[in-house]
């Protein structure tokens, strides 16, 4: 039997999955997880898969955070590496041409509500938990937690979730914009049929839009709009929206070639 590894990457149909696979452990981040997990994205990068799904192994936990068994005799320059390791990983997320999506199946907690928020789109079960509780450990968060959760569901909301370490449902979580949609177990058959909704779009017109919106958090408006402006000419001059406004006229679906 093959042994088993912590991290494991697979393909299910168009689609790239990667699965923490440490349920014993709740698929808690250890260090070496943090670095399967940015080997698996760049092996999922250079394919041609349509999206990329995060998942966790076993059905009580996306991921419970940084593996907490690993934190004790961590020197100032060990931890800062450690830190940083995990910011540039998750980045990794941002600057893909696929998108990415988390497919929460239960508990997401620190560093993994951390990936999950790296992630373009997020997905849960209804008995998902979501929270980042390193108050409790007397930490913060510092996988990109502090930055990527205000953006997400705005400063007070984040104040609140940071300061009490408290969780939140499925529902709340709909609410609050911090995932995008419910779906039922198995979670990666709910994540698949969201993806499908978007992954026959054209790859680059997706990662123009994907960007435009990132960076309205980073811009003034007036900056903004011409980034909208730059990357909605960039779209137009690409032959799939040629392709695009083609089928339309001629009434038929339009066949893109992420050109
Ligand atoms: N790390 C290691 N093991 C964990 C774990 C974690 N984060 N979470 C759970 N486990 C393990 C448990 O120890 C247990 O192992 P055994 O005792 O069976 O050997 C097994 O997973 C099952 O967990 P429980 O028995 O606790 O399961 P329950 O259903 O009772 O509770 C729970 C589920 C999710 C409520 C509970 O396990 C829990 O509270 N887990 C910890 C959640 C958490 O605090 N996560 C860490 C957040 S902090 C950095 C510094 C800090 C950070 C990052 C970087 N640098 C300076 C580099 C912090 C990041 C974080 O993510």
């Amino acid at each position: 039997m093959p042994a088993k590894l912590p991290v494991e990457y697979s393909r299910i149909d168009e689609f790239a999955l990667i699965t923490l696979n440490r349920p014993e452990a709740l698929n808690a981040l250890s260090v070496q997880v943090v670095k399967d997990i940015g080997a698996a994205i760049d092996e999922a990068a250079a394919s041609d898969a349509r999206a990329i799904l995060i998942t966790g192994a076993g059905e009580k936990a996306f991921c419970a955070g940084a593996d907490i068994s690993e934190f004790m005799g961590r020197n100032i320059v060990e931890a800062m590496a450690a830190t940083e390791l995990g910011q540039n990983t998750f980045a990794k997320l941002d600057s893909l041409t696929i998108p990415s999506l988390a497919v929460i199946n239960g508990y997401a907690l620190g560093g993994g509500l951390e990936l999950a928020t790296a992630c373009t789109l997020r997905v849960a079960t209804s008995n998902a938990n979501l929270g980042v509780p390193e108050i409790k450990l007397g930490l913060i968060p510092g996988y990109g937690g502090t930055q990527r959760l205000p953006r997400l569901v705005g400063q007070g909301r984040a104040l609140d979730m940071v300061m009490t370490g408290r969780m939140v449902g499925a529902e709340e979580a709909l609410s609050m914009g911090l995932i995008n949609r419910i779906v039922e177990a198995p979670a990666v058959d709910g994540a698949i049929a969201y993806a499908r909704e978007f992954a026959g779009y054209s790859l680059p017109v997706l990662r123009y839009g994907r960007e435009a919106v990132m960076r309205a958090d980073q811009s003034a408006l007036t900056e903004g709009f011409q980034i909208e402006r730059d990357l909605n000419t960039l779209a137009f001059q690409g032959e799939d929206s040629t392709e695009g406004a083609t089928a339309f006229l001629e009434k038929r679906a339009p066949n893109f070639k992420d050109r």
